[in-house]
């Protein structure tokens, strides 16, 4: 993209020309799905450039370009064909690259509240493969933070908002006392949840962004795959021989699928963060609720640093547009038990009941169960991660429809029905709910499935 650069751009106008140009030989102006998995030498170790897919591929560097300058790097083509952005098979295994780039017997600090899988990695798998020493710490205090941080931590790992109880870190406050302890630490923010639209780390001195980019980058839930961006050009290379020497890239197709969902980011996530902002005001008055969980609420604990950290500028107070920066993510405890919570998700017919966030259409899941189940139940319970938690996916449907389908839950969970007698097909027949959507439920639904055992090793 090549524009005046003294005039930044606006987010909006970034997610469709960060990065992008071209392509040099057609002048396609989408970038083609490159697939070949090698490209032609004229003489032994004489080539374009291109010399093996895993290694080199002009569809995956467009996201990867695309992604690095959202989040902020100022990396050079010239330096680094991708910017320093690096796309992978999944959010995990972009996880599982900065992992990788310790040594064994390393010190990590984590966040005590992350995403089932990012604390299943470390604790389950890093701890025994590499001999990672986990330290697990509320960081939304600092000074636990600091007293957790050793002069040999080599990784501080952070979600902000956390999966899936929302709880924000402040990302600066975090970055000096790390440093300070140790310049050469590395921190990671794992950015799923706010996207760059909505907060970007490195502004904060973070080194690393992460993604799953399953989430709100793709955005319509067809494609799993992760991110990672730094912008500095030292630790790009290191990333960059540590994608290409354990080979979980992501392949041309999912690229330019992510890349595709990335030209709509801006309009999504001003639609995700409205709606979220009206139904979690809307569930905040809900008698059927005993507490929301949401960053753009005043009764979020920390609404003043979401207010200041999850605004971010691309450049002359340049913001993305739109009335909330808060994201799509909500979370609540439902009035009474784990059967209110069972007839609640059982009922709702718009919000689909799945794993997973951040696409177009609305989820809802019980993170106890579904997404956290794999975190260990002394952690879980110390987390609040109870029975009566349900997260919520605000997708972009009409917020009023949206609105209607949980009043529908609540009819469900609370309306004077017994256990027994609270069966989703019940529920549907009923006069008070009306069946319209009913059809669209998958079957799957209605039973708990079974855990294939090498997941639930
Ligand atoms: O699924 P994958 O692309 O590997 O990403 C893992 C991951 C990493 N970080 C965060 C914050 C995440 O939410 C996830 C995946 N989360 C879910 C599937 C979920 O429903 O919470």
């Amino acid at each position: 993209m090549s524009h005046d650069a003294s005039r930044p751009l606006h987010p909006d106008t970034q997610v469709i020309h960060a990065g992008q140009h071209p392509e040099p030989v057609t002048g396609a102006v989408m970038p083609p799905i490159f697939t070949s998995s090698t490209y032609a030498q004229r003489s032994p170790g004489e080539h374009t450039g291109f010399e093996y897919s895993r290694s080199h591929n002009p569809t995956r560097y467009a996201l990867e370009r695309m992604v690095a300058k959202l989040e902020g790097s100022t990396i050079d083509e010239k330096d680094d064909p991708s910017c320093g952005g690096f796309a992978f098979a999944s959010g995990l295994a972009a996880m599982d690259c900065v992992c990788q780039l310790l040594s064994a017997g390393d010190h990590v600090v984590c966040m005590d509240d992350v995403y089932g899988g990012s604390n299943r990695q470390l604790q389950r798998v890093k701890a025994r493969s590499q001999g990672l020493n986990n330290t697990f710490v509320d960081m939304t205090d600092p000074a636990r933070f600091a007293a957790a941080m050793t002069p040999k931590t080599a990784l501080v790992w952070v979600e902000t908002p956390t999966n899936p109880t929302l709880k924000l870190i402040d990302l600066a406050a975090i970055a000096k006392i790390a440093k300070a302890k140790n310049a050469n630490c590395l921190l990671a923010c794992d950015n799923t949840f706010a996207t760059p639209l909505n907060q970007r780390p490195l502004d904060h001195g973070f080194d690393i962004a992460h993604h799953s980019g399953t989430k709100y980058l793709s955005g319509h839930s067809d494609a799993v795959n992760g991110l990672l961006v730094t912008g500095d050009l030292e630790l790009a290379r290191k990333i960059r021989f540590h994608q290409n020497a354990i080979g979980a890239v992501l392949g041309p197709f999912d690229s330019y699928l992510v890349l595709r969902g990335i030209k709509t980011l801006a309009l999504r996530m001003a639609r995700h963060g409205e709606s979220a902002l009206k139904i979690a005001q809307w569930l905040e008055q809900h008698q059927g609720v005993e507490r929301v969980v949401y960053p753009g609420l005043p009764s979020h604990p920390q609404h003043a640093l979401a207010k200041k950290q999850m605004a971010p500028s691309y450049g002359a107070g340049l913001r993305p547009a739109g009335p909330g920066n808060f994201g799509g993510m909500i979370t609540f405890y439902i009035e009474g038990g784990l059967d209110e919570a069972r007839r609640f998700l059982e009922s709702v017919q718009l919000f689909t009941l799945a794993e997973s966030l951040g696409g177009v259409e609305s989820l809802i899941e019980h993170p106890a169960i579904m997404t956290h189940a794999s975190v260990p139940p002394d952690m879980r319970r110390d987390l609040g991660i109870s029975d009566t938690l349900i997260r919520l996916s605000v997708g972009i449907e009409h917020v009023d429809d949206l609105i209607a389908d949980l009043e529908r839950g609540f009819k469900a969970a609370h309306g004077g029905m017994t256990t027994a007698s609270a069966s989703p097909a019940r529920v549907r027949g009923n006069a008070a709910n009306p069946p319209s959507l009913s059809n669209i439920r998958p079957a799957h639904q209605t039973s708990t499935p079974a855990i294939p055992p090498i997941l639930s090793l």
